[in-house]
């Protein structure tokens, strides 16, 4: 286990002995220990093997076990029994976001609930407003948290889902039985959160490719199988679609399988408007008897109109006198009339991206040096990696003071002259927006970097008026660049605050300062569906994995996706300017 993940089961025992209703003293000694794992700067591995463990402030002798324990076996018994030993559904409620251990021991010692369902009866009955410390208020907010628990375990993030299908597609790919294999569906059209897998696959034999299909090792259960067609689910509760069709078949049914929903629905009324009707068989005649399925059979046979030609979806955009439409487009948002009057945009590329902003380092809730960030850099070809780690409101990820950021812009003026890496340094920070719209920086200190992240880690209980009005004064600072994970959403774990978007749009605008569309998969905030009217307005976009490790530097990729359903091209992202035009536009500011 690494130490982030001991340090999350650590977490886990003090919220479970919380909800015991333990010793207070001992339920903080838990968290504390959390806390002085999540902020060592060595590896957890190093110390345990010098035997350093007990050295490190907040960590006594029984909790330096249990860490060597989780660190050795990835397991940890006192754990598992504590879990155990509690009512399966109060752990369950510990699930529902904005209902802390307190609170459900206190709802368990006054209503006896014990289970998420007498819970939300509980709340539609009013009991649980009635009760001391608890009011209207904190009710509608458990049934809202109940009711996203539940929307939340239907989906799955793009990122984590992608993981799951890509193996599966190539899989596929290598069946000797088959030509081509696609993924569809919403995973194709790059949405932040995905509802199922769909592979599509063209065959003459189907078969083998079913059975491949239901006997993978992930799959957990096989919800349904037919000649052509299969479903399964796999461990962590993603299930998947495999439809099989002939290739004459294939681009039809590509299109059709990829959606959305409402794309195809404007697809086959311009068909019709045509005169033709579309479907995942074909584009056909529309007048005359038999279903599309058998028309479109008929019509191959008769090998007369040329509506037979079509064998990719560029040739089917084309037949309705379309441009090709990329996947993530396809949202029935305007793409086809775009399409008809050959105004989409060129969408952002990976390879459009010549740097990123905002990453993390061990200097402060980052699990990589300087150095080690700056070599992955490099090995994605960028030409400079910014470094913006917490400021120091953000105690609890290690934030800079200003002494220690000036400590930090030296190391990475002398890595720069050093020569080690083609790759430039550039010094930032994510500074927190105070509650009151302050920054958290001295504004000297400001000056002396190349660009400001602005950044709300804190009080996401106010209301819309007052975070408004908060994020707008952090962008009219003068050393503001640009405005990091706007609303703060988490997908599938936390809504964001309040804060009215148009607003902060238009005083980005007015300040010139860029917004983030932070490409941590599970953040891809500023959602999609804000920035191709924003960038029309003339926002900026700057695209940033929120990188905390080397790896985090891929979630580059999730961002382009997000770019790429919001309409924005090279030119409208920051990050696709090499690091001259990315100098001149910070001097410019
Ligand atoms: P998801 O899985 O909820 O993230 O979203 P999708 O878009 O992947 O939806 P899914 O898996 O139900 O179906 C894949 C595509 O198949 C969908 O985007 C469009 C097409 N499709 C499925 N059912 C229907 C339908 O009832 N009507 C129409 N027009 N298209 C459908
Ligand atoms: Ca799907
Ligand atoms: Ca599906
Ligand atoms: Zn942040």
């Amino acid at each position: 286990m690494t130490k982030n993940e001991i340090a999350g089961v650590l977490e886990g025992i003090g919220v479970l002995l919380e909800l015991k209703g333990e010793n207070p003293f001992k339920v903080r000694a838990y968290l504390a220990g959390a806390r002085a794992l999540e902020t060592l700067e060595e590896e957890v591995g190093t110390v345990i093997a010098e035997d350093r463990l007990q050295a490190i402030p907040g960590i006594g002798e029984a909790l330096a076990k249990k860490i060597t324990e989780l660190h050795a076996t990835g397991r940890l018994g006192f754990h598992e029994k504590l879990k155990a030993s509690i009512a399966p559904g109060l752990v369950e409620m510990l699930e529902i976001p904005g209902l802390g251990a307190k609170k459900i021991k206190a709802l368990h010692a006054k209503l006896g609930i014990s289970a998420v369902a007498e819970l939300a009866r509980a709340c539609a009955e009013g009991r649980v407003a009635a009760l001391d410390g608890f009011g209207e208020k904190s009710q509608e907010k458990i049934l809202a948290g109940i009711r996203n628990r539940a929307a939340y375990a239907r989906r799955h993030r793009w990122w984590e889902a992608f993981a799951v299908a890509e193996p599966i597609l190539q899989g596929l790919r290598a069946l000797p039985q088959v030509r081509c294999a696609e993924h569809a569906g919403s995973l194709r059209r790059g949405l932040e959160t995905v509802g199922d897998l769909d592979f599509l696959v063209a065959a003459e034999a189907w078969a083998p490719i079913v059975e491949w299909f239901i006997t993978r090792p992930e799959v957990r259960e096989v919800t349904a199988k037919g000649e052509t067609k299969a479903s399964v689910r796999y461990a962590g509760g993603l299930q998947a679609d495999l439809r099989i069709v002939p290739p004459a078949q294939f681009a039809f049914a590509l299109h059709h399988f990829t959606g959305s929903k409402d794309h195809n629905v404007q697809m086959r009324q311009r068909a019709l408007a045509r005169g033709l009707s579309l479907s995942e068989w074909g584009l056909v005649p529309a007048e005359g008897e038999g279903t599309a399925k058998e028309k479109a059979a008929a019509q191959r046979k008769s090998r007369s109109a040329k509506l037979e030609h079509i064998r990719s979806e560029t040739d089917l955009f084309a037949a309705l006198g379309l441009h090709y439409i990329p996947p993530e487009l396809r949202e029935g948002l305007g793409e086809i009339e775009a399409a008809e009057k050959g105004e989409l945009p060129r969408l952002v590329e990976a390879a459009d991206i010549r740097g990123v902003f905002h990453n993390h380092t061990t200097a402060s809730d980052g699990r990589n040096t300087l150095a080690e960030m700056v070599a992955a850099a490099q090995g994605h070809g960028w030409e400079y990696l910014g470094i913006a780690d917490h400021s120091k409101a953000s105690f609890q990820a290690n934030g800079l003071d200003e002494a220690r950021l000036r400590r930090q812009i030296a190391e990475i003026a002398a890595l720069n002259q050093s020569g080690r890496f083609t790759t430039q340094v550039l010094t930032g920070v994510e500074c927190d927006i105070l509650p009151d719209g302050r920054l958290d920086l001295d504004e000297a200190v400001l000056r002396e970097l190349d660009y400001v992240v602005v950044s709300v880690h804190s009080a996401f209980t106010q209301s819309e008026a007052e975070m408004t009005a908060r994020i707008i004064r952090a962008i009219e600072h003068p050393c503001a660049t640009m405005l990091g994970h706007p609303t703060g959403r988490l997908l599938l774990k936390r809504e964001g605050y309040p804060v009215n978007v148009a607003k902060v749009i238009d005083a980005a605008v007015a300040n010139r300062v860029a917004i983030e569309l932070n490409a941590h998969p599970q953040r891809l905030d500023l959602d999609w569906r804000h920035w191709r009217r924003a960038a029309e307005r003339g926002l900026c976009c700057v695209i940033n994995p929120d990188a905390h490790d080397t790896a985090g530097l891929e979630h580059v990729r999730a961002g382009i996706n997000a770019a790429r359903k919001g309409w924005l091209t090279a030119e409208h992202v920051l990050n696709t300017r090499g690091l001259a035009g990315v100098r001149d536009y910070l001097r410019k500011r």
